[in-house]
């Protein structure tokens, strides 16, 4: 088995019973187990500044699937919640992204680990400082290290 650190964010229909629906779909996967769920938060969109704002949250996942079989099985539950891939960073009913599994660093065409922007955005940093205050990024140093950079960035606990 492996740990899985999950980012959830939605930002189209209702965003915070998606999150929490979503929070029951990851719970269901096959063989695994949802160890702990972070607090939701709003906060600005990154990117595309011109849409509405999101709810993120984080989960950590104890997990018998391969990364890229969990990859795969996290674009499906997307799909389930009315995903469209239009355009990129743009709005979404549902974004599940991988943030990191156990301490791998991975670099395929599908996948890198950690995920690559992670440790610049409070709306990711947050929830995972929620899950375990004390983690260290594979080759980033300490999660408690990257938030103070991140602060001025909007982002509201619900
Ligand atoms: N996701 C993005 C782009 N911008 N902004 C916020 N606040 N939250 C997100 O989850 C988010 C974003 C691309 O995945
Ligand atoms: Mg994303
Ligand atoms: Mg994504």
């Amino acid at each position: 088995m492996s740990r899985a650190y999950l980012a959830l964010g939605a930002n189209l229909g209702d965003p915070v019973a998606t999150v929490q629906a979503a929070f029951a779909a990851l719970a269901a996967l096959p063989g695994s187990q949802l160890l702990a769920t972070s607090k939701l938060y709003r906060t600005a969109p990154v990117g595309i500044t011109e849409q509405p704002e999101f709810v993120n949250a984080a989960a950590l996942l104890d997990t018998p699937l391969a990364p890229e079989a969990l990859l795969d099985a996290l674009l499906a539950i997307e799909a389930q919640f009315g995903r469209i891939r239009a355009e990129r960073n743009g709005p979404r009913t549902l974004d599940l992204d991988l943030l990191l599994y156990d301490d791998q660093v991975l670099n395929t065409p599908r996948l890198t680990l950690p995920h690559p922007r992670l440790h610049l955005r409070a709306f990711v940093l947050y929830p995972l400082a929620d899950l375990d205050p004390d983690l260290r990024l594979p080759g980033r140093g300490t999660l408690a290290a990257w938030l103070p950079a991140v602060a001025n960035q909007g982002i509201c606990r619900l």
